[in-house]
């Protein structure tokens, strides 16, 4: 792609994504127009003046058709819905190419590049396969939706390093051209039904990861997946179908890319059996007389609390709620055996006591602290205490780091 032809660039939505995307943008000598829904910076005003002083041009409160329309090239933040009614009607009337941070940056690479997608076990999927691949190539990065946006360190990358990036399928919707060497999809289970139509539209958007693919690539595909023949025979790279043979899916998938890049079993296991898995995902805090706490704040879908559920070794007392996605969470009621009582919080906590309803041990709390200082006094030793939401977090927090870390401050606080 001729990115010279592009000389005034629109960046929406002015976060984590947005910010690295202004500075690389400056770097690459852009004129950049940055409009930001909220009236302020999420990392304060001086940040503004700060860019504003390098000739970023902003606007706060809102996009707007005349602020866009000078621009030659839009890229969009992942949590910017393109499909929104407002932002699809100013798309569609300046006919300007709106593409999103990932399109954008794979432009500027030549880099080999593995990309992993799935609802659940992404993150830990893609650190993993960061780490195993070290062991044989020489430079390897991560990023994406893992937390380190692709336009941190894209300028940095050479032909020969190779790129591993965690994409969720708000990343994938604005996908045109980006060609992944390996593209793997985990798994798909109910998720973001606030912002697609349906779960074929969720689905749609992941499988975008294979759309550029040709024979020369690899496509790894979980053998459980519930795939329409349609689909899988759409994909053109060369199919290659892992399920729980090493240990569990996620294993299994990083061998496969492993053996894509001669990568030696032996190093994956090397890797493995030093793996004390991430923070935010089924993570022991602490044991306070006996009550063990776990913060699994990563867990934004009922799927991926139901896996919390399944791995409990005792009885427990589960802390659930912030801000619904539309999901249905009457799936976790068959997982509830070891539940002593639901402690809920957050703007989802109605919606979900009315879902569980069969279960009748559940309280409303106005936010995670009062919910988790509730279940602290309730809590007998031998029990856990279990923060597995089943919803995002943007109701009291920034992000599910943010509402994880609160979580631990307070329990080490006890
Ligand atoms: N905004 C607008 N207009 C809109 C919508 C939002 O201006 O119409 C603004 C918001 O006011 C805010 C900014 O856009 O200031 C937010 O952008 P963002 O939501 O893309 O947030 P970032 O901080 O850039 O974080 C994003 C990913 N967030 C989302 O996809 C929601 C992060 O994934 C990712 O780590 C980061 O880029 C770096 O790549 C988080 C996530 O929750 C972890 N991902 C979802 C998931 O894993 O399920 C997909």
């Amino acid at each position: 792609m001729d990115i010279d032809k592009f000389k005034s660039v629109a960046v929406i939505g002015w976060a984590q994504t947005g910010i690295c995307l202004t500075d690389l943008l400056l770097a690459l000598k852009k004129k950049v127009k940055v409009s930001e829904a909220r009236l302020e910076c999420a990392f304060g005003s001086s940040l503004i003046d700060n860019y504003s002083d390098k000739g970023v041009e902003f606007e706060l409160g809102g996009h707007s058709r005349d602020f866009i329309k000078t621009c030659d090239l839009i890229i969009v933040s992942p949590g910017v819905d393109t499909k929104s009614p407002y932002l699809e009607k100013i798309l569609k009337e300046l006919t300007i190419p709106c593409v999103g941070e990932i399109e954008f940056c794979s432009w500027l690479t030549k880099s080999s590049l593995v990309a992993i997608t799935g609802t659940n076990g992404k993150t830990t999927t893609s650190h993993l396969c960061h780490q195993v691949l070290k062991q044989k190539l020489k430079n390897v990065y991560l990023g994406g939706n893992i937390g380190v946006p692709f336009s941190s360190f894209v300028l940095k990358t050479k032909k020969s390093d190779t790129i591993v990036l965690e994409v969720s399928s708000f990343q994938l919707e604005t996908i045109v051209k980006f060609k992944p060497l390996v593209a793997a999809l985990l798994n798909i289970e109910p998720d973001h039904m606030d912002r697609y139509l349906s779960q074929k539209d969720y689905l749609r958007a992941k499988l975008n990861i294979f759309k550029n693919q040709d024979s020369n690539d690899w496509a790894l595909l979980n053998k459980g997946l519930n795939f329409d023949l349609k689909s899988i025979e759409a994909i053109k790279s060369e199919k290659v179908f892992f399920s729980g043979e090493f240990t569990n899916e996620n294993y299994s998938a990083v061998y496969r890319i492993a053996e894509i890049f001669g990568v030696e079993r032996l190093n994956c296991e090397a890797v493995f059996s030093k793996f004390k898995g991430l923070p935010h995902r089924f993570q022991f805090i602490r044991d306070i007389d006996g009550i063990s706490f776990i913060n699994d704040s990563k867990a934004t879908n009922p799927a991926s609390t139901i896996w919390a559920l399944k791995s409990l070794e005792s009885p427990a007392i589960l802390l659930a709620g912030g801000k619904d996605k539309g999901l249905d969470y009457a799936s976790v009621l068959k997982y509830l055996r070891q539940v002593k009582k639901i402690n809920l919080f957050g703007q989802a906590a109605a919606k979900i006591k009315k879902e569980l309803g069969e279960f009748s041990r559940i309280e409303i709390f106005a936010c995670l602290k009062d919910a988790s200082l509730a279940s602290f006094k309730e809590a007998s030793p031998g029990d856990t205490v279990l923060l597995s939401p089943m919803c995002a977090s943007f109701d009291e927090f920034s992000n599910y780091k943010e509402r994880g870390d609160s979580f631990v401050d307070l329990v080490n606080s006890l």
